[in-house]
């Protein structure tokens, strides 16, 4: 009998730990998190490495096959003079980004913070000693701009992390070592990111693509530990899949949700999870000495505007140079974004979706009883909208509360603009009753 009770006392806790695994629960600091970053709409990205000496952007080892070893000694010569973590969250703050998302390790293995972890890191490896990671947090948290911490689980340098997945595969990497070790040496740099830093808005992840569908990551013990040391932190994973259980928000890459022109997309049905999309100001997510072919300012602001009304956040990276400066041309595009939130902010920040889809002339968003109507491409000088017209209160542009002529019919308005808007976002904002 005893013995019967002790296997039904096994099964009990078998089944009451897979359960436990199964149900995130979310805090109600982690659901107000989620508000906040929804409300935020904007962020800035940052992939920043070593790779940035050799200016071709951050998979440089992966695409010329450089030695894992030969490569490492980069950072012997990682000095970066003009990091001025001050400069760089005043910039942000000016392009009216209200959070920043750095690399805090990339691919090729180095990390950007102090960790004990591995010598293989910013502070112990190369001559400029500083913690980034540690001065960029100071200086968010005193500028007041939330910070979130890019890692990867895929490691290009370490033997543990094996087996070897679809890339860095000619790096030189040949020992085999004990994923065990890898996860745990992930869970501890997590602990110090969470520990270290203060109050981190989120953890990004990023490479899981790079095992096969059915690899165990062991995933919800990873993103378990990180909610049991800040239940509040955000877990968003780009790993282009529907949300896995645990996480807080769901991305999307060089893609506004639904969409799938990047290549990246196909897996990635958008799920109930706050959203956020992110895109590259050129082509490259590292410091590239020739990719100068920057988005436009009116391309920039069009798809934050556009991710708004997708109900998603934009989050537009920059690479800086290895000196440690933003590139002039970023500084500039930052500053335009937000130059045109001084003014249109309302219509962006605190909003979410509007009730009409996105469409071919633009996107809506709201807050409250307000529809900001954001006309991004029109070939004509009037507009019809599915919103029954005994609803509304009142429709004027955004800019100066000019009032907009409409005539009403059975299932919607017509909104009479005089003529063609032409400016980079015509914004109507629509009260209804
Ligand atoms: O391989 C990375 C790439 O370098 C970059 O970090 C982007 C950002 O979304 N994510 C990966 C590609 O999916």
């Amino acid at each position: 009998m005893k013995h019967f009770i002790s296997i039904l006392m096994m099964i009990y806790l078998v089944y009451s730990g897979a359960l436990a695994q199964e149900n995130y629960i979310p805090t109600a600091e982690n659901l107000k998190n989620r508000e906040e970053f929804q409300d935020m709409k904007f962020g800035v990205f940052i992939h920043w490495g070593i790779y940035s000496m050799m200016a071709d952007g951050e998979w440089i080892m992966n695409n010329k096959n450089l030695n894992y070893k030969e490569y490492a000694l980069l950072a012997q010569g990682f000095y970066p003079s003009a990091f001025d973590a001050a400069k760089w969250v005043s910039d942000v703050k000016a392009s009216g980004a209200k959070y920043i998302c750095i690399t805090s390790r990339h691919h090729d293995g180095f990390s950007m913070f102090g960790t004990k972890q591995s010598p293989y890191n910013i502070v112990d490896a190369t001559p400029f000693k500083r913690d980034i990671i540690k001065e960029l947090a100071e200086e968010c948290h005193k500028q007041g701009i939330k910070l979130h911490f890019y890692y990867s689980i895929l490691d290009w340098s370490r033997d543990d992390y094996f087996p070897i997945g679809r890339s860095g595969r000619g790096v030189g990497r040949t020992n085999k070592g004990e994923w065990k070790t890898y996860h745990n040496f992930m869970l501890n740099q997590l602990t110090e990111l969470l520990t270290n830093y203060g109050e981190i808005g989120a953890i990004w992840f990023d490479g899981m693509w790079d095992q096969p569908e059915d690899f165990d990551w062991k995933l919800r013990e990873i993103y378990d530990h990180i909610h049991s040391i800040q239940p509040g932190c955000l877990i968003i994973n780009n790993h282009h899949l529907a949300p896995i259980e645990g996480e807080d928000g769901q991305t999307f890459e060089k893609d506004l949700p639904g969409q799938n022109q990047s290549g990246y997309s196909s897996t990635a049905t958008v799920g109930k999870l706050p959203l956020e999309t992110c895109e590259t100001m050129n082509h490259t997510w590292g410091y590239s000495i020739t990719d100068k072919d920057y988005k436009s300012e009116k391309e920039l602001i069009h798809y934050l505007v556009k991710a708004a009304g997708n109900n998603a956040n934009l989050l537009m990276n920059v690479g800086p140079r290895p000196n440690g400066e933003f590139p002039d041309i970023a500084i500039e595009r930052y500053l335009a974004i937000g130059r045109w939130l001084n003014e249109y902010g309302e219509s962006i920040y605190g909003t979410r979706g509007g009730i009409i889809e996105p469409r071919d002339w633009g996107v809506t968003t709201q807050k409250g009883n307000k529809i900001y109507v954001h006309i991004l491409n029109l070939e004509d000088d009037a507009l019809y909208l599915p919103i029954q017209g005994k609803m509304i209160a009142s429709v004027k542009q955004f800019i100066d509360g000019k009032p907009i002529k409409f005539t009403t019919s059975e299932k919607g308005i017509l909104l009479n603009l005089n003529s063609k808007p032409d400016a980079i976002d015509y914004v109507l904002e629509i009260d209804m009753k």
